[in-house]
């Protein structure tokens, strides 16, 4: 057992604060009361511990305090991913069955029989329940889907014992300062961002929270002195460099930290953000390993510079293959306990090994590169987006018997996905984008279309992606 996370924290550093948002700020002791509260209300209209409860909201107060006041009532959450379409939406709705929607405006697209806005729970009386204090490990805090090879997105469990080691581990080796503020422009929908909020109870530690990502924003808070540590994704790292390069300006040296990670990161970001006094340290980290599993020391840095660092205290990793160059394969507490839904029967871990699917290898002081993603995967602005998913999606318009989709580098987003269709009938590429736009989150959207006669296959007539870009 580990203690309720919330709860302990607010017994041991009530009055420290815990979130800043929109120039407000919420203690520890505010937060659990809030959260309580939230709980309180949710139980009223009928909901149990142990109940799944989806969340659809963009980053903000409201959505922090609801995501403790879940947890508070025993419930795990399954984290949506605002920037999806209604089509995939309604997929992991599908696949998660969770008991209801909770969502921040009655905008949303989404319908769900049992959907409410935050304000509806608000609008409710208060039933009391019976507070856990201790909370068991194997629970699962939180479900994100990640997509699979396949096209379709798989489910995976992020348990309190996952959250917590990798949340210890993460202190072990950058340290916890009483000071700090961890800066999120990540999504909270992410284990990028929603790391940030169990970092923050397990440490008592501040978190500066932002719904939208503006560089120059986060530029002068940090210049103020007002964050200590952030998470972001490379092209947001670029767009960070490029305010400072423009205004002549650096970081102070109060700020502690910065986590890149999520896909690759140009060797010239790398650079360009020390010259700007960007204590930048790459990480590796992913949905199934509940945040990083390895980072760079800020020790390291320039001599590694490049490297994703070495595995964090509590976490493993080694090359499988038999060349020096292979397959990461993850070990460790922070490594998922599985998936739910349609990939429920899917293992995993083999003997023990999440085998990543990413390509990298270790060099003579341990030192984790990684070199290629995993199979097919487009990792566009931090985004992942597989070929298998938007494939699918092209057949399914009349005109399309057959298509390919692969990725290309891209100077904003970093790798962008273009489409290959064989047709059987005339269609403009304009129907095929405005097909597109109702089945795919926009961010998915091929950048290109390009008409083949066939789709280049090899001997066991699968598909051979990579070769789709010598067509053009
Ligand atoms: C980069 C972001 C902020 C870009 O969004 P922005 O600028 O706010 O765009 P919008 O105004 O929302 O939209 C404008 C148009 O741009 C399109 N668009 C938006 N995002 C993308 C994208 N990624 N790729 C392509 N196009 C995009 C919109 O569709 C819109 O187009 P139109 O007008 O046509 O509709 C945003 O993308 C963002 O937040 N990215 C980061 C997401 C993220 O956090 N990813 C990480 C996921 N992985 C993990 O969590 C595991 C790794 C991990 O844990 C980690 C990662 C980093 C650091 C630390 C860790 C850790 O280990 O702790
Ligand atoms: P997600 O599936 O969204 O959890 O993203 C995890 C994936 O992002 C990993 O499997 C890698 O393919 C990629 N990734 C994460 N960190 C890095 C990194 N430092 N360098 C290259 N790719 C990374
Ligand atoms: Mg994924
Ligand atoms: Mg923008
Ligand atoms: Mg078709």
């Amino acid at each position: 057992m580990f203690p309720n996370l919330l709860l302990k924290r607010a017994h041991l550093t009530p009055d420290r604060i815990a979130l800043r948002f929109m120039g407000e700020v919420w203690t520890f002791g505010q937060l659990y009361n809030e959260a309580n509260e939230f709980a309180e209300r949710l139980h009223a209209k009928g909901i149990q511990p142990g109940m799944r409860i989806a969340i659809l909201s963009s980053s903000n107060a409201e959505l922090v305090i609801a995501i403790h006041g879940c947890l508070q009532l025993s419930c795990e959450l399954v984290m949506l991913n605002e920037r999806l379409s209604e089509v995939e939406l309604n997929y992991q709705l599908h696949d998660s069955k969770p008991d209801i929607l909770l969502i921040d405006n009655h905008e949303r697209i989404i319908s769900y029989s049992q959907r409410f806005s935050f304000n509806d729970i608000y609008s409710h009386e208060r039933k009391a329940y019976s507070i856990d204090r201790d909370w068991p490990k194997e629970r699962t805090i939180s479900i994100m889907y990640t997509s699979g090879t396949t096209g379709r997105p798989k489910g995976v469990r992020q348990s309190l014992e996952n959250h917590v080691m990798n949340a210890t581990g993460s202190a072990l080796h950058l340290g916890v300062h009483p000071d700090d503020c961890w800066l999120c422009i990540v999504p909270l929908f992410h284990i990028s961002g929603f790391s940030i909020l169990m970092r923050s109870v397990l440490y008592g530690m501040k978190v500066s929270l932002h719904t939208k990502f503006d560089p120059e924003k986060v530029v002068d808070e940090i210049l103020d002195g007002a964050a200590t540590r952030m998470s972001l994704v490379s092209v947001m790292l670029q767009r960070i460099v490029s305010v400072l390069e423009n205004r002549n300006q650096h970081f102070p040296d109060s700020f502690q930290s910065m986590l890149v990670g999520g896909g690759p990161v140009p060797l010239s970001y790398l650079e360009r953000a020390i010259e700007r006094n960007i204590p930048v340290l790459q990480t590796y980290g992913m949905t199934e390993t509940s945040s990083q599993t390895t980072t760079l020391s800020s020790e390291d840095a320039i001599r590694k510079l490049g490297s994703a660092g070495k595995p964090l205290f509590f976490a493993d990793v080694r090359i499988d293959g038999e060349e020096k160059m292979g397959e990461i394969c993850i070990k460790g507490p922070h490594v998922t306990t599985g998936y739910i839904g349609a990939a429920e029967s899917k293992k995993p871990l083999i003997d023990s090994w999440l085998h990543t699917g990413d390509i990298g290898y270790l060099d003579e002081e341990g030192y984790l590169f990684v070199v290629d993603r995993r199979s097919d995967l487009i990792i566009s602005g931090g985004e992942n987006i597989y070929p298998a998913e938007l494939e699918q999606a092209l057949v399914k318009h009349p005109a399309v018997v057959e298509a390919g989709v692969t990725g290309r580098q891209d100077d904003k987003w970093g790798h962008v996905p273009i489409a290959f269709v064989v047709v059987t009938e005339q269609v403009t590429i304009d129907e095929l984008k405005n097909f597109m736009e109702t089945q795919i989150a926009s961010y998915k959207l091929p950048k290109e279309y390009h008409f083949i006669d066939a789709l280049p296959r090899n001997g066991a007539n699968k598909l051979v992606r990579r070769e789709l870009l010598k067509l053009i």
